[in-house]
């Protein structure tokens, strides 16, 4: 089925979504750790990255993703906190979500991004309440944006503050018509979210607010930090003429280059194409999400599902990685899979308790040193019948020989469970008892059908919940750097473990 452009305009516009997404993430719950840090510049990092830096560091010229040696280039005052362990972070974004359930749908996106679907919300408030004005910024078509750094495209900023009153120059018409009047109240909407979540948790996050995810989301960052930015439809296609394409979310580095290719940089270049030119030359799956994408409208399949929890669907895959300058041989291959499965079988786990479904397959998945980026081979086999780490380890290490023979160099290992289906919790023995401590380091992604058309470029780095670091190139390696170790959250691993072992011991 295909809908023009504009049959799917007309029956989406009435929606109204918030994209929340959490200032210097990792930073502020630091902060919130420690409260000392929030007076200085702070830059997370883990391996020779800084992952991210709070507004502070930012202001001094430190940026996301930049080297350590050069962050301290630009800011010797800049303290430094390991933010390898992923778990406290992840508790604070799982209280966010549980805030966010009260507004509407929502879908996670990473590890501080989210989206809602307010529409019914805004519909409620609507009844009751006159829209008045708009809380936030609006954008309007002639204000600039810029990159906010070299490493990410994607995170896009105002270039000047837009001041409220060149906005109200616009007619009365213009204002009163009802899709302005509900993104009006989705910025009250929004407003009361970031002031819950601020009150409950003490993250201050920044939103976007517009008639489809997609704006929803390049426009959310526009005001950062703590703040929040309107796009009406009107103005999306204004909006998005000059971006690169690589900052439309699912597009990716590998998409990028085959776009460059066919002359097409920036997302107007895509306008002279059909959708039917578009799915002839990408294929029908990435044709017809350019396609969405270039007029800023969710493709059909990226819509939100209003079904179960939350408007999450089960995920199909659950996988972990790490990528590394060189893994050679089967001894340090093990090694590394004795790092990634621990927390898979924790994950497992959790994916048990929330769906009652086990993976029957372990598949592992490869990157030669030698190969390309995106060049990975993979293997399966049977998920073992006692699914503990050392048995994971063992049967991932039985895939990888079926297909390696020594000497070989891996930069890149992934252990994913796959084919989950029904199992009584007697008839599956996950055992985490002599695991170690569970350190959730890696890279998770978590592969959900419903969402495939994020994951459709396969280079998307956005789509993955936590991200993996080692594929920015970084050439300085922190050798000598002093790097605070975070108190480990072993309080919160021993509950969970107690939890889990008590659990299956009920069984
Ligand atoms: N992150 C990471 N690796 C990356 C990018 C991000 O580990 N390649 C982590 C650190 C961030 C968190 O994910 O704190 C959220 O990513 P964001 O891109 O949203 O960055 P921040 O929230 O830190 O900053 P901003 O205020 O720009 O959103
Ligand atoms: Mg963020």
């Amino acid at each position: 089925m295909c809908l023009t452009g504009n049959e799917f305009n007309m029956k989406h516009q009435d929606k109204v979504y918030i994209h929340v997404d959490c200032d210097c993430f990792y930073a502020q719950c630091e902060e919130l750790r420690d409260g000392n840090l929030s007076n200085v510049p702070l830059g997370i990092t883990q391996k020779y990255l800084i992952v991210t830096c709070n507004y502070k560091a930012r202001a001094r010229g430190v940026t996301k993703l930049m080297s350590i040696l050069d962050a301290q280039a630009k800011c010797p005052e800049i303290v430094l906190v390991d933010g390898s362990d992923l778990t406290p972070y992840k508790a604070i974004s799982d209280r966010i979500m549980d805030i966010l359930h009260v507004y509407g749908n929502v879908k996670r996106l990473g590890c501080d991004e989210m989206f809602l679907d307010v529409t019914e919300e805004v519909s409620r408030r609507l009844m009751c309440e006159a829209s008045g004005a708009y809380v936030g910024h609006l954008w309007v078509p002639g204000s600039s944006v810029r990159q906010d750094s070299i490493h990410r495209v994607m995170d896009l900023r105002a270039m000047n503050d837009e001041p409220h009153e060149r906005c109200h120059d616009m007619g009365k018409e213009f204002v009163e018509k009802a899709t302005t009047q509900q993104l009006y109240v989705g910025s009250h909407v929004a407003r009361d979210i970031r002031r819950v979540v601020m009150s409950a948790t003490k993250i201050r996050m920044s939103a976007g607010i517009a008639t489809s995810q997609i704006m929803a989301k390049l426009i959310s960052g526009l005001h950062k930090p703590n703040d929040q930015t309107i796009l009406l439809p009107e103005f999306a296609k204004d909006f998005l003429a000059d971006l690169p394409v690589r900052a439309i979310p699912g597009i990716g580095a590998v998409l990028q280059s085959k776009l460059a290719a066919h002359g097409i940089v920036k997302v107007s270049d895509l306008w002279s194409w059909s959708q039917e030119r578009l799915c002839d030359t990408f294929g029908e799956k990435q044709g017809s999400f350019l396609y969405y994408a270039s007029q800023g409208m969710d493709h059909p399949y990226s819509l939100m599902t209003s079904a179960g929890a939350g408007g999450f669907t089960e995920p199909k895959t659950i996988s972990l990685e790490d990528s590394m300058r060189t893994c050679s041989g089967f001894v340090e291959s093990k090694a590394l899979l004795q790092k990634l499965a621990p927390d898979l079988v924790y994950r497992m786990y959790t994916h048990f308790q929330k769906y009652g479904t086990c993976a029957k397959t372990l598949t592992v998945t490869y990157r030669m040193k030698e190969a390309g980026m995106h060049e990975r081979h993979a293997c399966s086999i049977a998920m073992p019948g006692r699914i503990d780490a050392s048995s994971m380890v063992e049967s991932a290490l039985v895939a990888l020989k079926k297909k390696l023979r020594e000497p070989f160099h891996l930069n890149l290992l992934n252990i994913a469970a796959k084919n989950f289906q029904h199992a009584a919790a007697d008839s599956i023995h996950l055992d985490m008892s002599h695991d170690g401590p569970i350190k959730s380091k890696r890279e998770l992604r978590i592969a959900r059908e419903s969402e495939t058309i994020c994951d459709a470029p396969n280079d998307n780095d956005d789509a993955s919940f936590w991200r993996d670091l080692n594929d920015v190139d970084g050439n300085n390696l922190a050798k000598s750097t002093k790097i605070k170790k975070r108190a480990p959250s072993r309080q919160v691993t021993s509950n969970q473990r107690k939890k889990i072992t008590s659990f299956f011991q009920k069984k």
